[in-house]
């Protein structure tokens, strides 16, 4: 067992499921108690398990977010390296102290959310003044370094398939992999300082003062790479495994998906203070910096638009779709490998255009801080990402356990609620913040909403029940597969093992695409980093008490 990939994979991918399952619980109930009708109907009701508001919405934020993306990236690279490289996974044992290490990381937040839920509850973004108990961090600490053993046992792998193939290209799998585990490890030096500097040390109380302003800097370093380190497995999935489950055979362009993965890799994390657009000490010549690179990493999702849809629509057209729109109604719509995946690129279309919206500073002085944040990026990760996520747990979970899926009816049933609930709470919660709504806020209780916030608000809590029924419908089918599925299934899986040999040699010098990396984030990042120091005078801000704020009555 210790020896198999697929124990490996399979363990990682069902543990994410796990964090996912408390954390997408959490989501429902948080609408129900935003809902004035809500609250007026069942004044005394309670969010399950993590009772306290800001409690469920950390164990949300945490779980969904950094847990079930994380330990699911960490699967599915390992997969894609062992199945695109077409040999063992080196550094098993490595891989397995990497799980352990992710695993341990998630008992240790639970345990912290659950015994110490004000303290705890500092939201998936920590930034202080709140300064949550040391587990917390250190549940952070081991699911981080988790993620760079997992990113080490990808490289030797590689390394171990280039000797045995010195001229061949890399198959587009594991190059869109590779790409992003660069881009992720650069990005999490960020949070890595951040930790380890600021917030753990005043945790254990062996430093007094600590620095709001530096915080947010070197988190957003990390924070806005790190929704492209979310998303390039899902365009990993939508290059290289669509094509085949579609029809379609092969992406339309592999030289330009590299391109795309490369772009991806280069400018994600030059960016980042366009989440602290409303922030001071920072000059707007360098929020105009970052707003310039913010625009360029879109470029490659503009690029992937244009692939995919070529790609699908020739798909579309192998099965007998005419016309200009026909080939997008022959697609695989009743297969719910492919109908997950087409819904989480429809809800991309939506997530991407309000984080456009989101990156020109004057009107992020309208949204930021509302509901409509939450709005956007439940349409990317709880959307494009997580949709995708799910169609690729429908498609590797038969393999993994040799037993087809419990239900295809069921899980269609669970991509179309999910489609739709999440289409409709990303439109409601987006009107309620234009109406005014803050993000983060209880507001099903407070006394100024509007007639317009409080209309989208009940919306919204329709669009919970949607979701929570998608939910048990995901969890009973993956229980029901794992325990109850009779039906053998012979392996199949991933095929695509060879790389486009037109693809020029440029695109894989991994060195000057590091080095074009490090140099960009070095020159937009270091006077910022700067300023925020200077701002507070090297963290002399804040003096907090490490015992927490006061006990909530
Ligand atoms: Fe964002 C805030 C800007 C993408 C996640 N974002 C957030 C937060 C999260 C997040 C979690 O500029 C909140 C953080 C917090 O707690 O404060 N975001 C952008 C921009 C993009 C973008 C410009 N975000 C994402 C992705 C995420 C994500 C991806 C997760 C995975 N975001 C912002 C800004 C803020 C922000 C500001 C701060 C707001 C504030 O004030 O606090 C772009 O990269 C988006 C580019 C995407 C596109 C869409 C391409 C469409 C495709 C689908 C094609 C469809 C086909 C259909 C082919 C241009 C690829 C085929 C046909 C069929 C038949 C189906």
């Amino acid at each position: 067992m210790l020896k198999n990939e697929r124990w490996l994979v399979g363990l990682h991918i069902l543990s994410a499921f796990f964090a996912l399952f408390w954390g997408a619980l959490m989501g429902p109930f948080q609408t129900f108690h935003r809902s004035p009708a809500f609250v007026a109907a069942f004044p005394n009701s309670t969010i399950p398990i993590f009772s306290y508001y800001y409690q469920a919405l950390t164990a949300h934020g945490v779980l969904n977010a950094l847990f079930f993306t994380t330990m699911f990236i960490t699967g599915i690279s390992y997969y894609v390296a062992w199945r695109s490289f077409d040999r063992p996974l080196v550094g098993i044992p490595l891989a397995w102290v990497a799980y352990v290490l992710e695993l341990v990381g998630l008992i240790a937040i639970f345990v912290v959310l659950l015994n110490d839920p004000q303290r705890s509850a500092v939201l998936f973004t920590f930034y202080p003044p709140l300064v949550a108990p040391p587990l917390f961090y250190i549940g952070l600490v081991l699911l981080v370094v988790g993620s760079w053993l997992g990113l080490l046992v990808v490289f030797l792998t590689y390394s171990a398939w280039r000797k045995e193939n010195k001229t061949a290209r890399i198959p587009l799998a594991p190059f869109g992999v590779m790409a992003n585990y660069i881009m992720y490890f650069l990005a999490s030096l960020g949070v890595a300082v951040e930790v380890l500097v600021l917030l753990l040390p005043a945790s254990l109380g062996l430093i007094q003062n600590t620095d709001p302003q530096l915080s947010r800097a070197l988190f957003w370093f990390f924070g806005h790479p790190v929704v492209y380190f979310w998303l390039i497995p899902a365009y990993v999935s939508w290059y290289t495994m669509l094509p085949m489950q579609s029809g379609a055979k092969r992406v339309f362009s592999e030289p330009l998906a590299k391109v795309a993965f490369l772009m991806l890799m280069i400018f994600s994390v030059p960016t980042g203070i366009h989440h602290m657009f409303a922030d001071p000490g920072i000059s707007s010549t360098w929020k105009a910096i970052h707003t310039v690179f913010t625009l360029m990493v879109a470029v490659p999702s503009f690029m992937t638009a244009f692939n995919i849809g070529a790609t699908l629509e020739i798909a579309g057209r192998n099965r007998g779709g005419k016309g200009l729109f026909g080939w997008m109604f022959t697609q695989k719509w009743s297969d719910p490998v492919v109908a997950a995946q087409l819904m989480g690129m429809l809800q991309f279309i939506t997530g991407g255009i309000t984080g456009l919206i989101n990156a020109s500073a004057q009107i992020n002085t309208v949204v930021h801080n509302t509901s409509w944040v939450p709005a956007h990026f439940h349409q990317t990760v709880g959307g494009a990402v997580a949709l995708t996520y799910i169609g690729i747990l429908y498609w590797i979970l038969p393999m993994i356990r040799g037993r087809a899926l419990y239900s295809k009816k069921m899980a269609l049933a669970q991509v179309y609620t999910w489609g739709f609930g999440m289409t409709m709470f990303g439109h409601t919660l987006g009107e309620a913040g234009l109406a005014g709504v803050p993000r983060r806020t209880l507001s099903g209780l407070s006394p100024y909403l509007s007639e317009a916030a409080t209309y989208w608000l009940n919306a919204n809590a329709i669009s919970g029940v949607i979701l929570l029924v998608s939910v048990i419908l995901l969890y009973a089918n993956i229980v029901l597969t794992l325990f109850a599925s009779k039906e053998p299934v012979t392996e199949g899986g991933y095929t695509v093992t060879k790389g486009d040999p037109t693809t020029p040699a440029i695109l894989e010098r991994w060195g000057l695409w590091i080095g074009v990396a490090v140099f960009l984030a070095f020159l937009v990042w270091t006077i910022p980093f700067i300023d925020a120091i200077n701002l507070t005078e090297g963290f002399q801000i804040l003096r907090y008490s490490p015992a927490g704020p006061a006990p909530l009555k």
